[in-house]
């Protein structure tokens, strides 16, 4: 049993503990929202925080106990690794793309009502674009006034990475890039805070970390889980059925500011086809093809919020990915023998000219053909900045 484990962080609420051994009211409220509508669960957090792979093993959980489960991705162009990686994991996943689930509330309620239509889910698990905050106010709050009959929605949940945390200097410290901006708001919204990968530390620096954490944001609940060796995964779960959304939409956030910090990331989405002539192990070239973007990024002295590929081969598939320059990268999946064709989803976000991401992308593809046995085209590539937030609904008015 790995150490951490049998850390219990303590979980507050406005100041007061839960026993989510004991049912609540508030828990029978939220099975009564269950049995009628679905309930839609926000997975919200910085880019590379643990969102998606949250999703995958929170389905888990909520299959184990008879419930039907179905994804949304956002993102703001089409060709997402994580939809491709939800689905690879036997998710039905729709994705919102084009533009954030706030800019675009419409594509959001519409994907919602596809999903009740079409698989009758008991909850939809969502997952907001990770450069993305303000959620509560343009999409939260208006779909609890014009959705409320259709769904019912958790507690907001907004994931922490200690990595993340630390690069950006925590809480009070001036973070070494405008992003910071971003990351503060989304935890300033959260009615939980959830610090992932908490198997990446030590029992005694999970520990502090989430004292730390809840020291900086008393009134918001904090806990700890790791999606990937599936820990503290139903604690999460009791504790949304076990908290009221505090409805802690942002009063004084400055969208100038928003979208300066917004654009301060180079977005790149792409697809590419490899055919060896000699089969292969997957996990190894998409590896390859991950450090020499990671390398092509460090050299341009770019910040990456995210870099990663889903790789789908004849014998199976593999996400890999980097969220920070200098830390090993990160593998989910594998292969069960040699693959002839790899098709590539690759998406980066990281502080960098469009261009720069395009030609360094461009550049990877060409060195794959340098053996003279490889095959490679860029069946699609767009990158860009995110345009300035422009959400459909913004819900302002004090209740
Ligand atoms: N060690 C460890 N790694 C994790 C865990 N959860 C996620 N990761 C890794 O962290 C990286 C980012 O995870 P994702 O789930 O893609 O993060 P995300 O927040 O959805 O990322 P974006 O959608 O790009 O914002 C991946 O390479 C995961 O394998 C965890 O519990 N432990
Ligand atoms: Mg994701």
């Amino acid at each position: 049993m790995a150490e951490f484990r049998s850390f219990e962080p303590g979980v507050e609420v406005a100041g007061e503990a839960i026993n989510d051994s004991q049912p609540t009211t508030l828990q029978e409220d939220w099975r009564e929202a269950m049995k009628k509508v679905p309930l839609v669960f926000f997975v919200g957090g910085f880019l590379g925080a643990g969102k998606t792979t949250a999703i995958r093993s929170l389905a888990e959980v909520f299959a184990d106990s008879g419930q039907k489960v179905a994804a949304i991705t956002n993102d703001q162009a089409a060709g997402l690794v994580d939809t491709a990686f939800l689905s690879g994991s036997g998710i039905t996943a729709r994705e919102v793309a084009g533009s954030c689930f706030c800019c675009n509330f419409n594509g959001l309620s519409n994907a919602i009502l596809e999903s009740i239509e079409s698989e009758n889910p008991d909850v939809i698990l969502a997952e907001p674009v990770g450069s993305c905050t303000d959620i509560v106010a343009t999409v939260i709050r208006p779909m609890r006034a014009l959705m409320g009959e259709k769904v019912s929605i958790a507690a907001y949940s907004v994931l922490i990475e200690p990595k993340r945390w630390l690069e950006l200097g925590g809480r009070r410290a001036d973070g070494p890039w405008s992003m910071k901006f971003l990351f503060d708001k989304q935890l300033d919204e959260a009615d939980l805070a959830v610090v992932t990968k908490a198997d990446t530390l030590t029992n005694e620096e999970l520990e502090d970390f989430v004292e730390q954490v809840s020291r900086e944001y008393p009134s918001t609940a904090v806990l700890a889980i790791s999606a990937k060796e599936k820990v503290g995964l139903q604690k999460w779960v009791d504790l949304v059925r076990a908290t009221h959304s505090r409805d802690r939409w942002l009063k004084d956030i400055d969208y100038d500011t928003y979208a300066l910090a917004e654009a301060e990331m180079g977005w790149l989405n792409a697809q590419v086809s490899v055919k060896f002539r000699d089969p292969v192990d997957g996990r190894f070239v998409a590896g390859t093809v991950l450090e020499r973007l990671v390398d092509g990024f460090a050299q341009r002295k770019g910040r990456i919020g995210h870099v990663k590929i889903f790789a789908a081969g004849e014998s199976g598939s593999v996400k890999v990915g980097v969220t920070q320059i200098g830390t090993g990268a990160d593998l989910d999946g594998g292969f069960a023998g040699p693959v002839a064709n790899l098709d590539l989803t690759i998406n980066a976000r990281a502080t960098l000219e469009p261009e720069d991401l395009s030609n360094i992308v461009q550049d990877t593809v060409q060195g794959l053909l340098d053996d003279g046995k490889t095959q490679a085209s860029i069946l699609y590539m767009n990158s860009f900045k995110p345009s300035p937030p422009n959400p459909t609904y913004r819900f302002n008015k004090h209740e």
